[in-house]
C-alpha cells in the first residue's frame, strides 16, 4: 500500500465504527442529529474514500476547491478526507498570480498547497498560461514583449510551486471547437509555437513537474480532441517536454456522451503521453429529476469506467464535489446539479455511481467490517394500485436488515419484475414518497435480454447513500412507473405483482448486494 493510501485509510478509520454506523439511516429515520455532511463522511469511513478506492485500482481522486471554500468547516472535513488530489480553480491563474507586470503574489495558491500538504494530497497547478483570467496589462503589451513576459510568468510561479505541485496545465484550452487555434494575446504574438515555449520554460522552471496541455470538449472523439492529438504528436515528434493531456470534461445531461472516451484516450496514452479527467462535472437544466439523475449517475460513471480501462488515465478530478461551490449556475443560468454532493454536502446518486466504479462495493468490510452479513436483507412488498389494467404500476417496497451488524445502502438493489405489453419501450420511473427521502433512491427500468414468464422488464430500485442499522427497515418506497407513451399494462401476470396491501416478505421481489442475489427467487 502506498503511503498515500495509507495516510488516506487512515484518516478514514478516523471516524470510529460505531460513530459511522450511528450516523446512518436509523437517525436520519428518527429525525437524529446527523447532518447530510456527517453521513457523508460516515459513508467515507465504511467503505473507503474516494481516493483510496481510486488508488487501490492505480488512480487518484481529487476535486477542485478554491479559497472561499477553505473557511468552510463542513465543506473542507469532506474535502481533505475524501480526495487525495486537489485543484486550485482560480488561485494560481495569471490574474491572481501577477496582476500587475512583474509584481508576483501567490499568498492565495499557498492557502491551497498548505491544505494539500497537511491532507496528504498532491496539487494539480492550474494554469500558467490561458486566454481567460488574463490581466489586460498582457493583451496591451507590443508582440515582441509577450513572450519574455510569458515566459517570466511561468517561470516564477513553476518555480515558487516546485515541490508543491506535482502536475501542471501549462497551456490551458488552446484549441476552438473546429480544432483551429484560439486567438489569445500568445497565439497573436507567436503563433501556435507558443505551446512549445511555455512547455520548456515550465520543464525549465520545475524539471519534476508533469506538464500537461487541458482542453475541454476533447473528451471523445471529434475535430477538436483530433487537433489536440495532432499537436501533441507535433510537439513530442520536436522532443518538446509534454508528459499529459488533461480533459476537462465539463459534460451536460442534455448532451450526449462523448463518443468513444475510452477509445479517445487512449490514442493519446499510445503515444506515450499520460491521460487525466481534470474538471469533471455533469450539468443540468434545473429542477433536477429522476431520468435526469440517473443519465448524470450514468456519466459519472461512464467516465470513471473509461479511465479505469486505459492504464495512463492516472486520475480523475471533479471540478469540486458539491452543488454548493459549482461554478455551473453563474455561467449557466437555470443549470446545475452537477456535482457529487448537493448543496447541502448530502451524497447524491452519482457519488454512488463513482464508488460503485471504483470498486468500491468490494471494499465494504474494508473498514471494519461495517458492510455487515448480505444475507441478512430482505424485500417486502404491497401494491399501491388498484387496477391491474391501467398505466402505471405503483408497486410498495421495503428493504429491511434481520442482520446484526449495519449494511451499506449504496451497493443495494431492489428487482420489481413485470410484464411490459405493447407501447413505447421506454419508462418513466419515479420514487413518489419515502421516509428515507427520495433524493436518495435511484430507479430505472431494465428490459431483459431474456424474457421468462410475467416477466420481460424488471425496475431496479437503488439507493446513493445512507446504511441500515441491524434490525431496521427503509420504511415504505412508493415507487411508480409508466411508459412514455402512457399505454396500460397487464399486471395480472406480472411476475412480482402481488394483491396484499399491507407490507408482507415478497420472495418474489430480489436483492441484491453489488449485483449478487441475497434474498428472493428471480424469475
Ligand atoms: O471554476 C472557475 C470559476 O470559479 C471561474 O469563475 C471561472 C472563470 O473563467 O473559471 C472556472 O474554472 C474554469 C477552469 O479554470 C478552466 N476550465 C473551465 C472551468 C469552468 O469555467
Amino acid at each position: 500500500m502506498s503511503s498515500m493510501k495509507r495516510c488516506m485509510h487512515d484518516r478514514a478509520r478516523g471516524i470510529p465504527t460505531l460513530l459511522a454506523g450511528a450516523l446512518t439511516l436509523a437517525l436520519a429515520l428518527t429525525g437524529g442529529p446527523a447532518t447530510a455532511a456527517q453521513q457523508g463522511t460516515a459513508i467515507a469511513a465504511q467503505q473507503g474514500s474516494l481516493h483510496e478506492l481510486a488508488v487501490a485500482q492505480g488512480k487518484y481522486f481529487g476535486s477542485a476547491t478554491d479559497n472561499p471554500e477553505l473557511t468552510d468547516a463542513a465543506y473542507t472535513a469532506i474535502l481533505g478526507s475524501e480526495f487525495g488530489q486537489i485543484t486550485p480553480g482560480n488561485s494560481m491563474k495569471w490574474d491572481t498570480t501577477e496582476p500587475v507586470q512583474g509584481q508576483f503574489n501567490f499568498a492565495k495558491g499557498d492557502v491551497v498547497t498548505d491544505f494539500a500538504a497537511q491532507h496528504g494530497q498532491t496539487v494539480r497547478g492550474h494554469t500558467l498560461v490561458w486566454h481567460s483570467q488574463l490581466p489586460s496589462w498582457v493583451g496591451a503589451l507590443p508582440s515582441a514583449q509577450v513572450e519574455a513576459a510569458m515566459t517570466r510568468h511561468i517561470t516564477e510561479e513553476a518555480t515558487h510551486y516546485r515541490g508543491a505541485v506535482t502536475a501542471w496545465d501549462v497551456v490551458n484550452e488552446p484549441f476552438n471547437e473546429d480544432g483551429t487555434f484560439r486567438t489569445s494575446p500568445f497565439y497573436t504574438a507567436m503563433g501556435s509555437d507558443y505551446i512549445a515555449t511555455a512547455l520548456r520554460a515550465a520543464h525549465a522552471a520545475d524539471p519534476d513537474a508533469k506538464l500537461y496541455l487541458n482542453d475541454y470538449n476533447i473528451e471523445g472523439l471529434g475535430a477538436k480532441s483530433d487537433a489536440m492529438y495532432t499537436l501533441v504528436t507535433e510537439l513530442l515528434d520536436e522532443g518538446v517536454p509534454l508528459d499529459g493531456v488533461g480533459m476537462q470534461a465539463h459534460l451536460a445531461v442534455q448532451y450526449g456522451f462523448p463518443y468513444q472516451m475510452q477509445a479517445n484516450m487512449q490514442r493519446f496514452a499510445d503515444l506515450g503521453l499520460d491521460v487525466a479527467v481534470t474538471e469533471l462535472d455533469v450539468r443540468m437544466a434545473l429542477p433536477a429529476d429522476a431520468a435526469k439523475t440517473t443519465t448524470q449517475s450514468g456519466y459519472y460513471r461512464q467516465v470513471v469506467e473509461a479511465c479505469l480501462a486505459v492504464e495512463r488515465c492516472v486520475g480523475i478530478t471533479v471540478w469540486d464535489y458539491t452543488d454548493k461551490y459549482s461554478w455551473v449556475p453563474s455561467t449557466f443560468p437555470g443549470q446545475g446539479a452537477a456535482n457529487l454532493y448537493d448543496e447541502n454536502l448530502a451524497p447524491k446518486p452519482a457519488l454512488s455511481a463513482v464508488r460503485t466504479a471504483l470498486g468500491g462495493a468490494d471494499d465494504g468490510g474494508d473498514d471494519g467490517g461495517e458492510g455487515g452479513d448480505p444475507g441478512a436483507l430482505k424485500a417486502q412488498y404491497r401494491n399501491s394500485d388498484s387496477s391491474v389494467g391501467d398505466n402505471q404500476i405503483k408497486p410498495g417496497l421495503q428493504l429491511v436488515n434481520t442482520g446484526t451488524t449495519a449494511v451499506g445502502l449504496s451497493d443495494v438493489t431492489l428487482r420489481y419484475w413485470f410484464t411490459a405489453g405493447s407501447g413505447a419501450p421506454d419508462y418513466r420511473t419515479w420514487c413518489d414518497w419515502s421516509p428515507i427521502g427520495c433524493n436518495t433512491v435511484t430507479h430505472r427500468v431494465v428490459a431483459m435480454d431474456t424474457p421468462k414468464a410475467g416477466a420481460d422488464h424488471y425496475l431496479e430500485v437503488g439507493f446513493g447513500s445512507g446504511s441500515l442499522a441491524p434490525g431496521a427497515s427503509t420504511g415504505e418506497i412508493q415507487m411508480r412507473l409508466n411508459k412514455s407513451d402512457w399505454s396500460v399494462f397487464d399486471e395480472s401476470d406480472d411476475y412480482s405483482h402481488g394483491s396484499g396491501t399491507s407490507y408482507a416478505d415478497a420472495p418474489r421481489i430480489a436483492v441484491y448486494v453489488d449485483g449478487e442475489q441475497v434474498w428472493g427467487v428471480a424469475p
